[in-house]
């Protein structure tokens, strides 16, 4: 199949070319004889705009994915793609964002496709769940989970908290043992791996955003849209990360993305409180739970861990992270040390959710692990 040309951008049959400039010029026109907009494509997966029609037979995937992540998105994509090049072609794919919130992530009714998968997120034990795919180390929400999947002999859950990135992890997995061909995808599978990973040359590339893909990743975690999302991953497992950037809807929040970002570098500066090797800050009274999480790191080269607090309307959060490019102590596991306040991550990134209200707590929390941490 070719990758640049994604098989139907309209349910009802009308087919375009995939061609960024002349997609921004043409009106297309519908099967039912209207006139539509070329930016109204990316509304086709959560809109009822385009009335959907499932074709008899049609295979629905519901893909659950870790949201406003570059790793999650990018797992979703390659999943999709994957699915669709080796399991079934005809599949419709729907997607639903995950956040680590404070209570359990799973709501009932969740997993309502013929097939459920989840990717870059935690396990869940439901008979419903067919395909899993995961790298946090905090996988399991309950021992029972872990049990749970140990028994489990589909062939279709996926667990190796060794990479770096779910996106690299899912693409091994499915050249290995499904032949997928990941080639064409070779780009977006690097940039996953180095941004998930935090394997930047220094921290002025990973705050200096002048990559497409890191530009994308910015728009991913901060676009302030709702399902902007599951809009760009039928997109990102088909076009480059450099066409990408170009698309309507990654533009229009850029531009401001990228001036907020340099204002937060600024807001950082004044507010970082860096002793014993450890960057403190807080943030909770500022809407910047998005933030850069290298900025530290570019401010203080010489710090070795990150503590911060900031709050968004739906949790209090505190983010504890090393620096990638600094030895930590391999003794210090950043997962371990929040999973004691309830929360997770990886050994070298880890956060704490807390309720939206919990922001006395948060302080608290995140002032005893700034002190466990400093030398
Ligand atoms: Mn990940």
């Amino acid at each position: 199949m070719n990758p640049r040309k994604p098989r139907c951008y309209f349910r009802c049959g009308a087919r375009t070319k995939y061609d960024p400039q002349s997609l921004k010029m043409a009106w297309l026109l519908t099967p039912e004889g209207q006139y539509v907009h070329p930016n109204w494509l990316s509304l086709r997966v959560h809109c009822d705009v385009w009335p959907r029609k499932k074709r008899e037979n049609q295979v629905t995937v519901r893909i659950c994915f870790h949201d406003k992540c570059f790793d999650g998105a990018s797992s979703a994509a390659i999943f999709s793609r994957f699915y669709r090049e080796r399991i079934d072609p005809n599949a419709e794919f729907l997607y639903t964002g995950m956040t680590h919130k404070a209570s359990a992530p799973f709501e009932d009714g969740i997993f309502d496709g013929d097939e459920n998968a989840i990717v870059d997120f935690k396990y869940s034990s439901s008979p419903l769940l067919t395909w899993w795919f995961d790298h946090h180390q905090s996988a399991f929400l309950k021992p029972e989970d872990a049990e749970n999947f140990k028994h489990d002999h589909s062939g279709k859950k996926f667990y190796d908290p060794t990479y770096k990135s779910c996106t690299k992890f899912l693409a091994t997995v499915a050249s290995e043992r499904f032949g997928f061909d990941a080639r064409p995808i070779a780009d977006l599978i690097k940039w996953g791996d180095i941004i998930d990973g935090a394997q930047f040359a220094s921290p002025q590339e990973a705050v200096g955003l002048a990559e497409p893909a890191m530009q994308l990743a910015l728009v991913i975690e901060a676009a302030p849209e709702a399902n902007l999302v599951q809009r760009l991953i039928p997109e990102l497992a088909e076009i480059p990360l450099s066409e990408m950037i170009d698309l309507p809807i990654v533009k229009k929040h850029l531009g401001p993305l990228l001036e907020r970002h340099r204002h937060s570098v600024e807001i950082l500066r004044e507010r970082a409180d860096c002793r014993g090797g450890v960057v403190y800050f807080d943030v909770s009274d500022l809407d910047l739970e998005g933030y850069n999480k290298f900025i530290p790191y570019y401010l203080y080269p010489d710090a070795l861990y990150t503590v911060g607090v900031s709050a968004s309307p739906t949790r209090a959060k505190v983010s504890v992270g090393t620096n990638p490019w600094k030895e930590a102590s391999a003794e210090v596991n950043l997962a371990s040390l929040c999973e004691k306040y309830g929360g997770g991550g990886h050994a070298r990134v880890a956060a704490i959710s807390l309720g939206p209200g919990d922001l006395v707590r948060a302080r608290k929390v995140a002032k005893e692990i700034a002190s466990t941490l400093r030398q």
